[in-house]
């Protein structure tokens, strides 16, 4: 079924870092309406809102205290109302971010529920008894520590921080109140959720679980994660509230293949119209982000072709390289010295070129790159600090290996200020910036992008026209060629008589490839090149990270 969601390419904003008006350091909600402008000369059809509402932001309002209120440093409904209204002027669609798997311990519910045993709002968490003087079982949090944390006589579950208490499903009430504010905000207009770890809100079983590397916890993540009662979680909620609305719903669900992902997003189980997957972003680090892990481009081009290959053809997938949880791309698989511009327009082009609906994170499009941070007290994010904790300061990893490894795969790099020009804090500030700016700002800036037509600004903007002319994009089927090509990668997609041919050197070094015999004929025509003068032959030349779509 054709959509507009399928045919949608989405900007995701981290209002926290995106722009700040008033001078406190802090991106908000008037920056973003600043910004609209900007954000519609890009050509995206929709942007997705990192959480805004209420929020003590011990994991930058991941952990929220008022699901209908908004973070006071972020503004107010009433510049919400403005920012849904400039959007919808403009014919961009909002989605919010959902977090139902927690709340924040300033919550009302959990100031409720921790009262005791009577409270009415007990259940709306998850209390267990101890194990004698121990945690009631082995579960760490994704943010290292126990999972677990006691208040009086009992324990309570976060899968995240201990400010991040998990909320109990299976209550009733609670879902009802949540059904309750999601319909609050899709009433006021707003066009969908990506919704946060929405594969974890099913607790069924509380055994102890497996202990992955040198870790000190059970992997919560393997026990809690994809259970089957997640389904009539989310179908009851597609029943009562989703399917009243036209809008998108994008889960983000960690540890899934394209089946389990199937159960989630295949049309006729009516539960969400796509999922994160997060597969690729898994590949360059073991079994923690500090740990890293040798991989090379075939394993890439596995990953991704099975997910544009093995889903359901009545589910739909996402395409995504950056999100602010991830490092950024051109510094991670592309080369952000010698090739940055390259390299960014060599991997935007080949997701941009794949069936799903691409995403774009901020920066992302003026190919921003990691910063470099050398003492921990740079780092703003509870991961790191957390992390330190567990695995530094307890000798599992050494002090050196983490810092490393943070430079290359901390969150806080796709967190720091988006920049607009080369002033001292880049434009997005008039003051000192909760997170550092990177000194890259002076020559890698929104400014000097829009003034250059060879930047990758207009490159992205070019993806995204081609997607809007071209049927096959969307809706085409995939072929992977040269599976086992150490640094191109190579693929077909085809509608009707409408065919592609996508061709990518992920290397520094000029590769020569011969095209595939079929598509050798008079009509052949170049839709896009990062370098612009590619030489169409039997035998092409690709050189250093060189993207080319060849319509045929
Ligand atoms: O992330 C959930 C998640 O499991 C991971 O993306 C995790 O943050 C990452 O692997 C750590 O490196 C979501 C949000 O996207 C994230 O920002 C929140 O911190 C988290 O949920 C808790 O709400
Ligand atoms: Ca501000």
């Amino acid at each position: 079924m054709k959509t507009w969601w399928k045919e949608a390419v989405v900007y995701q904003i981290y209002p926290r870092s995106f722009k700040d008006t008033n001078g406190d350091g802090i991106g908000d909600l008037r920056g973003i309406i600043e910004k609209l402008d900007y954000i519609k000369s890009l050509g995206v059809d929709v942007v997705w809102l990192n959480p805004i509402y209420s929020s003590p932001n011990d994991d930058n309002g991941y952990d929220i205290s008022d699901y209908q209120n908004i973070m006071e440093e972020f503004g107010t409904m009433n510049d919400f109302d403005e920012l849904l209204e400039g959007m919808h002027e403009r014919g961009i669609k909002l989605i919010m971010d959902l977090v139902v798997n927690h709340t924040s311990d300033e919550h009302p519910w959990f100031i409720e529920s921790k009262k005791g045993k009577d409270s009415p709002y007990r259940d709306y968490y998850i209390w267990k008894d101890g194990k004698g003087d121990n945690e009631p079982n082995n579960w760490g949090s994704v943010f290292s520590g126990s999972a677990w944390d006691k208040v009086d006589d009992q324990y309570y579950l976060h899968c995240f921080t201990k400010k991040q208490p998990d909320l109990n499903w299976e209550n009733e009430n609670m879902r009802q109140d949540v059904y309750d504010m999601m319909r609050f905000w899709l009433d006021k207009g707003v066009d969908g959720f990506r919704m946060d770890v929405i594969n974890a809100i099913s607790k069924a079983t509380y055994d102890d679980a497996k202990v992955p590397g040198d870790n000190l916890y059970g992997d919560v993540i393997s026990v809690v994660w994809n259970n089957p009662k997640v389904h009539d979680y989310l179908h009851e909620m597609y029943e009562s509230v989703l399917k009243h609305y036209d809008i998108m719903t994008v889960g983000e669900t960690s540890r899934v293949t394209p089946e389990i992902a199937d159960l989630y997003v295949r049309e006729d189980r009516q539960e969400l119209n796509m999922v994160f997957q997060f597969e690729h972003m898994k590949l360059d680090t073991d079994w923690c982000k500090w740990v890293e892990r040798d991989w090379q481009l075939p394993e890439l081009k596995e990953i991704l072709s099975k997910w544009q290959t093995d889903l359901d053809k009545n589910s739909w997938n996402s395409l995504y390289w950056n999100n602010h949880d991830q490092a950024r791309v051109v510094s991670r698989f592309g080369n952000d010295k010698d090739f940055r511009r390259e390299s960014a327009t060599m991997l935007a082009t080949l997701l941009h070129m794949m069936r799903g609906t691409p995403y774009i994170y901020q920066g992302e499009e003026i190919g921003m790159t990691n910063i470099y941070f050398d003492k921990l007290s740079q780092y703003k994010d509870v991961e790191i600090h957390n992390g330190y904790k567990q695995l530094v300061e307890t000798g599992k990893i050494p002090h050196d290996q983490f810092m490393d490894n943070s430079n290359k795969y901390s969150r806080d790099h796709s967190r720091t200020p988006m920049q607009w020009d080369d002033s001292t804090y880049a434009g997005f500030s008039d003051s000192k910036p909760w997170i550092e700016v990177n000194p890259n700002k002076s020559s890698i800036n929104v400014e000097a992008a829009l003034k250059d037509d060879k930047s990758i600004f207009y490159y992205y903007r070019n993806l995204i026209q081609l997607r809007k002319k071209h049927e096959v994009i969307v809706y085409g089927d995939y072929v992977l060629l040269e599976k086992d090509h150490d640094s191109l990668f190579v693929y077909k997609r085809r509608l009707g008589d409408e065919k592609i041919l996508v061709i990518c050197n992920f290397h520094q070094m000029t590769q020569t490839y011969h095209l595939p015999d079929d598509i050798l004929s008079d009509s052949l025509e170049i839709l896009i090149n990062n370098y612009e003068d590619f030489e169409l032959k039997n035998e092409v030349n690709l050189r250093p990270y060189e993207a080319v779509v060849i319509k045929y």
